[in-house]
């Protein structure tokens, strides 16, 4: 602990990954800033808007950090990454380990003891970030999976700051995060925070079993109670820290107000055009990664289009699948197959003109997105596995006419809350899920303007501003640390 350590002056302080801008090299050498790709800066931003805060992270390109800068309110305060940490801090550690790890191991994850050792050199990075520009007593909000020691590493240095951290992605159940070679590091690196939010009640209970099975910790109810170690190792003081459900969600009515705008209705209507003017338009957006489940998805389709369920141009398929990880082996060889699969499909059940599957490997503008959303008939939202799942709740909130249907696999943390109202699929059951999709497609339009408004009044009632101020609140008031003396 180093009281001597400097005080910044921002009272609000945030640590996420990415910084909510990219910086990004041109062609002619100069850089500009983008705003940077992902569910979390998505949720943030909204949340973020007006508030004085700094907001420590990455800024997207290796080597020297650019100085600190204010984008309005927000201090943007970016930690540089080398290449090599890039490689195994990031790509390997984050993505190549824990990534595949909290999702159930769909993909093998792969362990190596230098990305462990960069992620907690970098780790150490953004604590010492955190607490050069937290002000005393300052509350501070550490985001996700790459940030795990973080919550600890500040504690060590700055025991008056409250520190608060939330969980993105599943929290996995024991039986698979005991695999980690890592895991009680881990687990001591988030018991430095005050309160730790989840996305589903049973992360926060898979947290507090791994704390009680690995750590020999204390836990009942929402409270891990940790009495600590005297071996000087991250996380070693006592500790009582509440873990509990704090569902995420979007900006509601800045969504809807911007799918309501006749720009992106009229977008809706020529993207519509374009596609031949289908009866039926089904789609599915994701990032391109293997828990997404695009490739159960497709399957389905496939065989739908074989027996003759649905063929072009009546029903057509519409796939966006962004660019994502594209270095990660897995990645690569998930983009293999996936495209060699609509290959194939489209070169069995297209005809000129009149194409089965429609494929795009891009990016696209809020916009863009907005008017997809209106021209789907049916949004197909299957992963294997996910955290929660904003593309869900965007749809829905795009759909101002009340039309359209969802089908969302029960892994999303989403299905919590929509389950009454969606088309609920199990994605590894193609069977189920075809007759799934059709009875999506054929259901009676009153049907399916019955569950869509129940679920537009969910996602207007639980909204990402709800969901910050609950995970503000529960922040302010979670349990005072104990004395070691209190706890013994
Ligand atoms: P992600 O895995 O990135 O997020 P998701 O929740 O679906 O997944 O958010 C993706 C966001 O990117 C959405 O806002 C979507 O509109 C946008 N997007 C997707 N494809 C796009 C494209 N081609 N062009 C432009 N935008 C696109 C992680 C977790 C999730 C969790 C979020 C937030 O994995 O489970 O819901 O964080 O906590």
């Amino acid at each position: 602990m180093t009281s001597s350590a400097p005080h910044g002056t921002y009272d609000f302080v945030i640590a996420a990954n990415r910084l909510p801008v990219d910086q990004q090299v041109q062609p002619d050498g100069s850089t500009a800033w983008k705003t940077s790709p992902g569910g979390l800066v998505t949720a943030m931003e909204s949340v973020m808007k007006g508030r004085e805060a700094a907001w420590v992270g990455w800024a997207g390109v290796a080597g020297e950090a650019p100085e600190p800068f204010d984008d309005d309110t927000l201090r943007l305060h970016p930690v540089p990454l080398s290449t090599e940490e890039h490689n195994e801090y990031y790509e390997g550690f984050s993505n190549d380990t824990l990534w595949p790890l909290y999702h159930d191991v769909i993909v093998p994850p792969t362990f190596h003891r230098t990305w462990w050792a960069a992620y907690r050199r970098v780790n150490e990075r953004f604590a010492e970030a955190v607490c050069e520009v937290a002000a005393e007593g300052a509350t501070v909000w550490i985001h996700d999976y790459q940030l795990q020691l973080v919550p600890a590493m500040v504690r060590d240095r700055r025991p008056d700051l409250r520190i608060g951290w939330f969980d993105h992605i599943p929290f996995p159940p024991v039986e698979l995060f005991a695999q980690l070679p890592w895991r009680a590091q881990i687990l001591r690196g988030l018991l430095g925070a005050d309160f730790l939010g989840f996305q589903r009640a049973d992360d926060a209970r898979n947290f507090a079993r791994s704390c009680r099975a690995v750590l020999g910790a204390t836990a009942k109810g929402e409270k891990v109670e940790w009495t600590g170690s005297d071996d000087g190792r991250i996380g070693a003081a006592p500790r009582t820290v509440r873990a509990a459900a704090v569902p995420i969600s979007i900006d509601a009515s800045g969504f809807r107000e911007l799918a309501d705008s006749p720009a992106v209705r009229e977008r809706a209507q020529a993207i519509r055009a374009s596609l031949g003017d289908p009866e039926v338009v089904l789609l599915g957006v994701d990032r391109l990664d293997y828990t997404k489940g695009i490739r159960h998805r497709l399957r389905a389709i496939g065989e739908l289009l074989e027996e003759g369920s649905i063929a072009p141009p009546q029903v057509t398929f519409v796939q966006v699948a962004t660019p994502s990880r594209e270095r990660v082996e897995a990645y690569r060889m998930l983009r293999e197959q996936i495209e060699g699969t609509v290959g194939r499909i489209n070169g069995d059940f297209s005809h000129l003109g009149d194409t089965a599957v429609h494929y795009l490997h891009q990016s696209y503008g809020r916009e863009e997105m907005a008017a997809l959303f209106q021209v789907a008939d049916v949004m197909l939202v299957t992963p294997l596995r996910d955290g929660m799942n904003l593309v869900a709740k965007e749809y829905v909130t795009a759909r101002h006419d009340g039309k359209g249907a969802l089908v969302l696999s029960e892994f999303t943390g989403a299905a919590e809350e929509m389950r009454n109202h969606v088309y609920l699929c199990n994605p590894h059951d193609i069977t189920g899920l075809k007759e799934t999709i059709l009875r999506a497609i054929n259901d009676s339009p009153e049907e399916k303007e019955r569950r869509m408004k129940a679920l537009r009044r969910r996602v207007r009632t639980h909204d990402v501003q709800a969901w910050a101020s609950a995970f503000l609140s529960a922040l302010a008031s979670a349990p005072e640390r104990p004395t070691r003396k209190e706890i013994r």
